[in-house]
């Protein structure tokens, strides 16, 4: 391969939209620790404006109070003990280029006018002008992204407020920081910000496109960077021909996989903020295929699953009011389906292994095997397929994870002594067997 695909891989973070503190603690308990996940992020805990768009969040106002859209102070520190006890780490965005546009009262109670918030006033803010032109990196890191004041992040009063923000939150138990916007900030500055903080695990969202003078690599230096070219490559592909993604990774113009998060989607592409071309819970089947390959698949240290709600044509409208995965709520719950679950246990259960086994119908069929411990086959075409394939798998008899509703509800697979096995997969449908999925015995 043309990257480090045997370099172990971290587990699987969820982006848990717009969830409430105790609802994701719930969830931390009843489904992502039993199913293996690593962590979840949650939503900006700094107290923001108020209103129903999901983007309220966006716009802090107070980085000394933590009541947000997910709940109180108690509530947050309540969620990372439970989670922390379940084996369930938590990453929170952390929202620092801009604060709030408009004026008004937090959701903390907290009084606020464009550039003038509890401890931070117009001297710490950049002046007035808005980005208009991404070829001009000085614009796109002192001006504002549209009606939000750009924080002074090269002074060092503002740097310090920042650092506090993010030393509290780590005190209590927080294991790291999506930096949102990272690409409106210089390196420079985000470096000192993060040496003050104590150097938290970070992963930071910078955007690429081609002929820009900021580029994600830049920030490698610093930590973890999305990797926005992953997902709409994925999508690419899937709705073209997936026997292609057998090179996918670094060789096509990829981050460095140790360097890289990837995601199907994230919040912004899945409802058309900042661009599409990405698949979403609307495309059904596609996006569960997808994101089989994410998990199965050895580029990238840190796979993201989105996990939000349905909007309909709505992209501005906040979180349902129903506790999450409440059943006839709007709640997606994609990190639920079982096809999207039961792979972090196959994604868990072959790192440190490279790709092998590689097998395409030259077409839209592909399976692959990771080293000797898992095996998985994505079947692309409208029509079913049944094949006989070399797994690398010892020979024994496993659970397909991927059959049935839940953890080997479904059928067997039998591995041969020459570690070939018959799969019969239906259309738009995957299989994947691996060492630890123990065989049914229903
Ligand atoms: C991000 N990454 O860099 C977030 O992932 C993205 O969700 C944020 O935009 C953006 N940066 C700023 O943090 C979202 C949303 C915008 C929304 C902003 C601020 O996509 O639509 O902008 O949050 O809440 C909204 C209005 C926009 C208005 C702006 C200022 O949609 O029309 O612009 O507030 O009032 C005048
Ligand atoms: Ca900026």
């Amino acid at each position: 391969m043309a990257f480090a695909g045997n370099a172990a891989q971290a587990g699987v973070m969820v982006h848990l939209f717009q969830w409430k503190y105790n609802d994701i603690a719930n969830e931390c308990e009843t489904v992502l620790g039993p199913k293996g996940y690593e962590a979840v992020q949650i939503t900006p805990p700094a107290e923001h404006i108020q209103g129903s768009s999901w983007w309220v969040v966006y716009q802090p106002v107070n980085y000394k109070n933590f009541t947000s859209l997910g709940g109180n102070e108690a509530e947050l520190k309540s969620m990372i003990s439970r989670c922390h006890a379940a084996g369930v780490k938590i990453y929170a965005d952390a929202v620092f280029n801009q604060m709030a546009g408009g004026s008004g009262t937090g959701t903390g109670g907290s009084s606020y006018s464009a550039r003038n918030y509890p401890y931070l006033s117009s001297s710490d803010f950049h002046s007035v002008c808005d980005i208009t032109d991404y070829s001009n990196r000085w614009q796109v890191q002192n001006c504002s992204l549209p009606g939000l004041p750009d924080l002074n992040t090269g002074s060092s009063y503002v740097q310090g407020q920042i650092a506090t923000y993010l030393k509290t939150l780590s005190g209590w138990g927080v294991d790291g920081f999506r930096v949102d916007a990272a690409k409106h900030m210089s390196t420079a500055d985000l470096g000192a910000i993060y040496a003050q903080a104590g150097n938290p695990f970070v992963y930071q969202e910078v955007i690429g496109a081609s002929g820009e003078p900021i580029q994600p690599s830049e920030y490698t230096g610093l930590g973890v960077v999305t990797e926005f070219k992953y997902g709409t490559d994925l999508a690419s592909n899937f709705k073209g021909q997936i026997k292609n993604l057998k090179t996918m990774g670094e060789s096509w113009g990829l981050l460095a996989s140790d360097k890289a998060e990837v995601f199907v989607v994230n919040h912004d592409r899945e409802r058309g903020h900042g661009g599409g071309g990405m698949l979403t819970y609307k495309d059904g089947a596609l996006y569960n295929l997808a994101n089989v390959f994410m998990l199965a698949w050895p580029y990238g240290k840190y796979p993201q699953v989105m996990s939000g709600y349905d909007f309909g044509s709505n992209t501005d409208i906040g979180g349902p009011s129903a506790a999450a995965c409440a059943s006839g709520s709007s709640w997606n719950c994609e990190h639920r389906w079982s096809n999207i679950a039961n792979m972090v246990s196959f994604h868990n259960a072959v790192q440190g292994t490279a790709m092998a086994n590689w097998w395409d119908n030259g077409n839209n069929q592909i399976a692959f095997g990771r080293g000797t411990k898992g095996f998985v086959v994505i079947n692309n075409e409208t029509t079913s397929m049944t094949q006989s394939l070399s797994t690398g798998l010892p020979a024994g008899t496993y659970c397909n994870i991927l059959a049935g509703n839940d953890l080997c509800s479904g059928s067997n697979i039998v591995v041969d002594s020459a570690g070939k096995a018959t799969f019969t997969v239906g259309a738009k449908q995957a299989a994947a067997i691996h060492i630890n999925a123990k065989p049914c015995t229903n």
